[in-house]
This record gives C-alpha cells, sequence and structure tokens, in this order.
C-alpha cells in the first residue's frame, strides 16, 4: 500500500489513479499518525511553496513528515513535494522548507516562457532504482517556475536544461524526488512510478545519456463539449464558433473515449472546453466533473479545463466562488484550468482602476494553485481599419487586407463564446493576466477556427511577442505542415487542433512525424 500526503491543494487525483492503474492501493494521510506509520510515502506537490509549507505547519505535519522521511522508509516527493526537502525557496521567502537536503528553491531566470511547462528530457547523474527499465532518453513533463539549486552534488539525481541545467530529480538514500510529474508522463512516467512502488529493481544508469535535453514543442488536442438539443454531453466543434448544422449541434462523439483516443495516439495534453459554461453554471450541473473524473483514470498527460470559471449565486441565493469552482475541478483530475469571458471582465475592472485587487479569480487561483494552473482562454476576432489611428487598440499591419483593402487590423476579444465583442483587446488582455499572474495563454482566433486554412501566425506573433508565459496557437489547422508553419514563423510552445483530430483527418502521430526533423517533439 502507498500512503499519499494530501495537504490539498491540486490534483492528487491523477497521482491515485497512477497507482490504482499499476494495481497498488493509495491510503490517503489524514493524521501526522498515519504519516509516521506509512510504508511507502508519496507527497505529490502543487501550488506556491509557502501556501504548501503553511498548510503543512497549520496541520501538524511537519514533525511527522520529518520523522517519517529520517526512519529511512521510502519516499517520493513528486514537483513541490521535493522542493520541499531544501531549506527554502525565493518564491517564498518566509517559509522554511523542510530542510532535509542542502539547498535552495530559485526562480528561472532565462530568457525563454517561465514557467517551464511540457515535455523535456533528463539526465540521469547516479545509478537509481527509479529510472530502471527506461531507455534515458525518454521525455517527461514539467510545470514549473521554480527549481531547486543544490548544495550537495551527491543528491542530484538528474539535471535538465532549459535555458540552463537545473536538478531534475534528487536522490538521498530512500528519499527521492522529481520535479517532473511522473503521473501525467504518460507510460514512461508509470515505470517511475512502478519502480518506487516495487522497490525491488536494480540501481543502474539508464544506456542513453542526451548531451542536452530540449523542452518539446506541445501538440494539444482540443475537446469543445456541450449538451446536444437531446441532453447528452457530447464533443462538438464549430465553424468560426457556430457548432450547429442543419439546426442541430453537431456531434463528433463521446468526450471520455474521444479523450482516451487522444491519450493513446500521443497528444501531449487534453483540453476540455464547456462551450456553453457562461450560462450553465458547472457546480450545479456535474457531467464536466464526471468527464473529468473518469477520463483522469486512463489519461496519463495533462487535463485542462474550461468553461464556467467565474463567481457565481444561484437561485436560491448561495455564491460560489470562481476559486471553488476551480477547485472542484482540481479534486476531479483537471491540472489545469482555463478562464475565458471572466477574464475578459476581470481586464476590464484593472484597466479602470488600475490597481490589483487580489480578488480576481486569476489572482485567487493563481495564489493556491499556483500560476501554471491558470490559463487564459482567449477568443478574438479581428477588426479592420485603414490605418493605426482609426483605433486606440494597438494594431498590426496585415498581409491578408480587410473587405475593404484595408491594411490594419486590431484584435477584439469577444465573451460568451464569441457572441459579445468588448473593448479590449488581445494583447492587453493578454498582458494583464499575466501581471494578475496567469501562466499560459491559449489563444484562439475565431476567423480561424473550424477553417482548416491554417493558424494565424500575425496574430499569435503579435501576443506571443507581449508576455513572457507560454502561448498555446489555437484555431485553423487543417493539416501537417499548418503545425510546422506555426513553429517555424512563431514562438509558440505549443499547438493545439480539434476539428481534423475529431473527423480523423490528420492522426497526432502524423502531426508530430512531420514535426521530427524541424523541433523538438515528444515521440
Ligand atoms: O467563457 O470561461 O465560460 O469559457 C468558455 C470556453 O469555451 C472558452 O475557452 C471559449 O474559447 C470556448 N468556446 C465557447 N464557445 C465556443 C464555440 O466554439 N462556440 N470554443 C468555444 C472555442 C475554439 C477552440 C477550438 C479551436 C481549434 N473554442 O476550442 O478547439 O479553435 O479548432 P480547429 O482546430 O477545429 O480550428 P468561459
Amino acid at each position: 500500500m502507498i500512503t499519499l500526503l494530501d495537504y490539498g491543494a491540486g490534483n492528487v487525483r491523477s497521482v491515485v489513479n497512477a497507482i490504482e492503474k499499476l494495481g497498488e492501493t493509495v491510503f490517503v494521510a489524514a493524521s501526522g499518525q498515519d504519516i509516521v506509520s506509512a510504508e511507502k510515502l508519496i507527497f505529490p506537490g502543487v501550488g506556491s511553496f509557502g501556501a504548501m509549507m503553511g498548510i503543512l505547519r497549520n496541520k501538524q505535519f511537519v514533525e511527522p513528515l520529518l520523522a517519517y522521511l529520517n526512519s529511512g522508509r521510502p519516499f517520493l516527493g513528486i514537483c513541490l513535494g521535493m522542493q520541499a526537502l531544501f531549506e527554502g525557496s525565493a518564491e517564498s521567502p518566509d517559509e522554511n522548507g523542510l530542510c532535509l537536503l542542502p539547498g535552495r528553491v530559485e526562480r528561472f531566470e532565462i530568457d525563454l516562457a517561465v514557467p517551464h511547462i511540457g515535455w523535456n528530457g533528463i539526465r540521469v547523474q547516479q545509478p537509481t532504482d527509479l529510472f530502471h527499465g527506461l531507455r534515458g532518453d525518454e521525455k517527461f513533463y514539467f510545470v514549473h517556475a521554480y527549481h531547486v539549486v543544490a548544495d550537495d552534488p551527491e543528491t542530484v539525481l538528474a539535471m535538465t536544461d532549459y535555458g540552463y541545467p537545473f536538478v531534475s530529480a534528487v536522490q538521498r538514500g530512500n528519499i527521492q524526488g522529481t520535479q517532473f510529474h511522473p503521473e501525467k508522463s504518460g507510460a514512461y512516467g508509470l515505470v517511475v512510478l512502478e519502480n518506487f512502488i516495487r522497490q525491488d529493481r536494480q540501481a543502474t544508469i539508464p544506456a542513453r545519456q542526451p548531451q542536452r535535453t530540449c523542452l518539446a514543442k506541445r501538440i494539444i488536442a482540443c475537446l469543445d463539449v456541450r449538451a446536444n438539443d437531446q441532453g447528452d454531453l457530447v464533443v462538438t466543434k464549430g465553424d468560426q464558433y457556430d457548432v450547429r448544422e442543419a439546426g442541430s449541434v453537431r456531434n463528433l462523439g463521446k468526450p471520455v473515449q474521444l479523450a482516451g483516443r487522444y491519450f493513446e495516439e500521443g497528444a501531449d495534453e487534453v483540453t476540455f472546453l464547456n462551450i456553453t459554461g457562461f450560462r450553465d453554471f458547472p457546480l450545479a450541473d456535474m457531467p464536466m466533473i464526471q468527464v473529468l473524473k473518469e477520463t483522469s483514470e486512463n489519461v496519463f498527460v495533462p487535463l485542462t479545463i474550461g468553461g464556467g470559471i467565474r463567481d457565481f449565486t444561484d437561485k436560491n441565493g448561495r455564491t460560489y466562488t470562481a476559486l471553488e469552482v476551480a477547485a472542484e475541478y482540481f479534486r476531479s483530475g483537471a491540472d489545469k484550468i482555463s478562464i475565458g469571458s471572466d477574464a475578459v471582465y476581470i481586464v476590464e475592472d484593472y484597466l479602470k482602476t488600475g490597481r490589483k485587487s487580489g480578488k480576481s479569480a486569476i489572482e485567487q487561483i493563481a495564489y493556491v494553485y499556483g500560476s501554471q494552473a491558470v490559463v487564459i482562454s482567449i477568443d478574438p476576432r479581428r477588426v479592420y481599419v485603414a490605418s493605426p489611428d482609426q483605433t486606440s487598440h494597438p494594431t498590426i499591419e496585415t498581409a491578408i487586407p480587410g473587405p475593404e483593402g484595408q491594411r490594419y487590423c486590431w484584435y477584439q476579444c469577444t465573451v460568451k463564446g464569441g457572441r459579445e465583442g468588448r473593448d479590449v483587446d488581445a494583447v492587453t488582455l493578454a498582458r494583464t493576466c499575466q501581471e494578475l499572474g496567469a501562466g499560459e495563454i491559449l489563444l484562439n482566433c475565431i476567423d480561424r477556427d473550424g477553417t482548416n486554412v491554417g493558424f494565424d501566425i500575425e496574430l499569435i506573433n503579435m501576443v506571443k511577442k507581449a508576455v513572457r508565459i507560454p502561448v498555446i496557437a489555437s484555431s485553423g489547422a487543417g493539416c501537417e505542415a499548418h503545425f510546422a508553419e506555426v513553429f517555424e514563423k512563431t514562438d509558440a510552445e505549443s499547438a493545439l487542433a480539434a476539428g481534423i483530430f475529431h473527423r480523423r483527418e490528420v492522426p497526432i502521430r502524423a502531426v508530430k512525424a512531420h514535426l521530427a526533423n524541424r523541433v523538438e517533439v515528444r515521440l
């Protein structure tokens, strides 16, 4: 049996699901005594370092955890659960860590997008049972803005490169930790977890040793989900956001099955967008929660969920905060949540006052679950102008002139699934959300959605140049070459598609095979 230390933040369901998939039972520690008497302990950490240590202290888990760690029994820390072993973190300078290993946790200071999100490799530094059975050139899923700087090289189990080399796994005796998430790293991640669970593997160094590891460009499958006219939850797909054909909602399959198929076919992430979330409150009607729970039982890559994440008052006068909605999604298996319409309203408020309230959904969810868990989904559409002085919004000179030959355009944000345009542009929205603590931008494009003519390269370049956080290019993919184009002509970290995958026009593997000689991908 594996004991899991759940301090209440983030997605422990994925870890539970992965362990159960491997045929092992999980016991969730509810008290200090549960920790002290564990046989094998896994500590998955998500959120901010300060919030984590604060909760551990409040629950009086620190002493039992140290007692367990000093007992010599097997311990695996994941992500923040590994960082907690060190003395402290620049993320929360006032909080001490467990001080079991010498060193600290620092923020990435690099000229690349931070957080470091996605699939990267490892360079194993010493013999270990944890990576038994691996070749050595596999990729694992990372999502973090801070990394360990170990003072004792003997504790460093693996290094990874992102701008510079950083510690991606540690080991001292039976204490092991990974910065990456094995529970989200597909089949190879399950190998790592199984090695930890079994505790009977030989300590070896994998045969292949990359000179440098490289972050892969991610290919994301997106499932737009809503109820059709018969009330069944279906994956649908719009043409420029119109999901009806001959009056009926297009039905392209069942969400859980389709997500499972994309995992098997090599998707690096799966995104669910509850596209009618702006009018249906997700906690009143729980089908998306169920979809997440079922999906996360068999899909071991990151899951993002969007739609309806906002404060809400139900008909009985009960108020739910966006944080509560997000918490329910995280508990059900989501790794990231995405905010669409509410982000536009939040930015409108911010632009009026010029101040952070600390109360917006973006700030609150980022504080508790970490920036990397907050994605902003932008639904922009082009507005053409004859010259830049006709608008106060930032414009580009476009290679695709407007209907009256206009040579300039700006990108207007919309809410409610593209139904309503607002006086905010995509660049201002992305930049402001980054300031408020968002960790990633999902950049859709209503003009391109469902058209199969390729991504809007001009839009992606404009937004990507304005932010430091990763950008997911979305809308318009029609063939493998469009993915190559978006990665060659922009610095987007990942590309998302829906229609071509749902209709089986282009398999995910074909996209990756096409990209393999051009950019780094996870094969
Ligand atoms: O506003 O926080 O409740 O979130 C609602 C979410 O639902 C937003 O993220 C919004 O983008 C999404 N959404 C709302 N209506 C639609 C619609 O299509 N009618 N889908 C919609 C938007 C676009 C992508 C699509 C890509 C790739 N989605 O999801 O998957 O364009 O498609 P393609 O490869 O076929 O071109 P809130």
